[in-house]
């Protein structure tokens, strides 16, 4: 385990941010794993509650999610004004999200892709597989997604109207966490990735990287014995707070709570202030091979 990044383990995982910090600490605070809070930022949902709290996702379904680049909504059951409704609220969060981010990280501009948005209104202790129980630590990695080194930033708002907090576990840095999965790690069969990508499982070409990364979100979802001991802090999100969080690098569990927004971004790593601590350039580092 690479001895240099313990003093991070020493750290808070969380760091308090507000609109009038200095713009480029957001960046570089959530480059290096901070989980950046900010508590006192409003988004205001009046008129809405009825189509937001009335809402629950199809059975089966973990959140329902909406594609700010086409307008469809997945997997929710309302129909008609309600529908239209969850729509537009939706909607506005995705601009509302986005526009805090290009604030707080101007630097990141032209560069920054706009992924979906989510309406999470269900609790997180339904009954899924392991590798599906976000309450499981893991870093985040999209089967049918493939990133090639691209970093996933996400921005959640707790919404929820009977004061309710949701709960997280924030895990060990990223090298630590590596380091225990990747000796166990599978390399990808030779031409995988263009078959995956030619049956349509995957929406783009799976890279070496890609692989990794869904074992390391596996193997540690699938190990009750690090989810049992593993190093961790706990935090929580009441209502009114907003958190933003490289999902990809930052080990975390969703244990609780229910009714949050949540808007997902992409990153390419060149954009980063500093590419050295992206996902891609360590792993590139533990492994020494050329990942994408
Ligand atoms: O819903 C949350 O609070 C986070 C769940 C999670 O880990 C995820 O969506 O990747
Ligand atoms: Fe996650």
């Amino acid at each position: 385990m690479p001895a240099q990044t313990a003093p991070a383990k020493t750290q808070p995982p969380v760091a308090v941010l507000s609109r009038q910090d200095p713009k480029g600490q957001a960046a570089r605070l959530l480059e290096h794993g901070s989980v950046l809070l900010l508590p006192d930022l409003d988004f205001d949902i009046a008129g809405f509650e009825d189509a937001l709290y009335a809402q629950v996702s199809n059975e089966g379904v973990k959140n329902i999610s909406y594609n700010p680049a086409t307008g469809e909504l997945k997997g929710a059951a309302a129909e008609g004004f309600a529908r239209e409704q969850l729509v537009e609220i939706v909607a506005r969060y995705s601009r509302w999200a986005e526009d805090l981010v290009r604030e707080l990280m101007p630097a990141y501009g032209a560069k920054l892709q706009v992924g979906r948005t989510s309406w999470r209104p269900r609790s997180a202790d339904h009954n899924l597989s392991k590798r599906k129980d976000d309450r499981r630590l893991h870093v985040d990695a999209f089967p049918s997604t493939p990133l090639q080194g691209r970093r996933i930033l996400r921005v959640f708002r707790n919404v929820n109207p009977a004061g309710e907090s949701r709960y997280w576990r924030v895990g060990e840095p990223f090298a630590d966490y590596a380091g225990r999965f990747l000796r166990n790690a599978r390399p990808m069969a030779p031409g995988a990735g263009a078959l995956l990508q030619a049956l349509g499982v995957t929406k783009g070409r799976r890279t070496a990287y890609d692989q990794l990364m869904l074992q390391l979100h596996d193997q540690a979802k699938d190990d009750d014995g690090y989810q049992a001991a593993a190093p961790h802090w706990d935090v929580s999100f009441p209502p009114g707070a907003t958190w933003m969080v490289f999902t990809d690098a930052v080990v975390h569990a969703a244990l609780g709570g229910r009714y949050a927004f949540e808007q997902t971004f992409y990153l390419p790593v060149a954009a980063m202030e500093d590419e050295a601590a992206s996902p891609l350039r360590t792993l590139e580092r533990l492994t020494g091979k050329a990942l994408v």
